[in-house]
């Protein structure tokens, strides 16, 4: 399991469409640092319905392992992939327009019951958060990966730390 996930892209990402790439730059940096091999792709639920059917429908058999499908206003992608693949779907909802990615964080997260979205906030911290959320379902499988995940984890805490120990207490 452990070399499957480190051979072959086993997460794919597909965004609705290329103006939504600044939004995506943290997760696909974020895969990038854990070592996770991914599949970018830009295709639309709405403008490229078949296009973007096909892909979910082979995504599996191709060896992914995590959908994370990202787009911004009536978004449709990340449902379009929880009802074509049986694969877990995270879906990042993006500010795209005059309602600030409200609109998107309905559509995504509203699914119906039984076609299920893991759902993320709205614009570039939920796309780092999806990334780290589809690695840890992956890690599930990868020890590897789950080290990884908590030397990440320790970075983070050790940001924090650094910023209290610069700043002035009150006694
Ligand atoms: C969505 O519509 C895309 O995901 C994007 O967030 C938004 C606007 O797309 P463009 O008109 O910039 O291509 O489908």
């Amino acid at each position: 399991m452990s070399s499957e996930i480190h051979d072959k892209p086993v997460v794919l990402v597909v965004q609705g469409s290329a103006s939504d790439s600044e939004a995506l730059a943290g997760c696909f940096r974020t895969l990038d640092s854990l070592g996770i091999p991914y599949v970018r792709r830009i295709l639309s639920a709405h403008r490229t319905p078949a296009e973007a059917d096909a892909l979910f429908a082979s995504a599996e058999a191709d060896g992914v392992r995590v959908i994370i499908a990202a787009a911004g206003l009536a978004a449709h992608l990340a449902g379009a992939a929880a009802s074509r693949s049986l694969l877990p779907v995270i879906g990042i909802p993006l500010a795209a327009g005059t309602l600030g990615g409200l609109d998107a964080l309905l559509s995504t997260v509203q699914m119906p019951p039984g076609v299920p979205v893991a759902t993320v906030g709205i614009g570039e911290h939920g796309a780092v958060n999806a990334a780290l959320l589809a690695a840890r379902i992956l890690a599930l499988g990868d020890p590897d990966l789950r080290h990884r995940l908590t030397e990440h984890r320790e970075g983070q805490r050790a940001k924090v730390l650094a910023a209290d120990a610069g700043v002035g207490r009150q006694t």
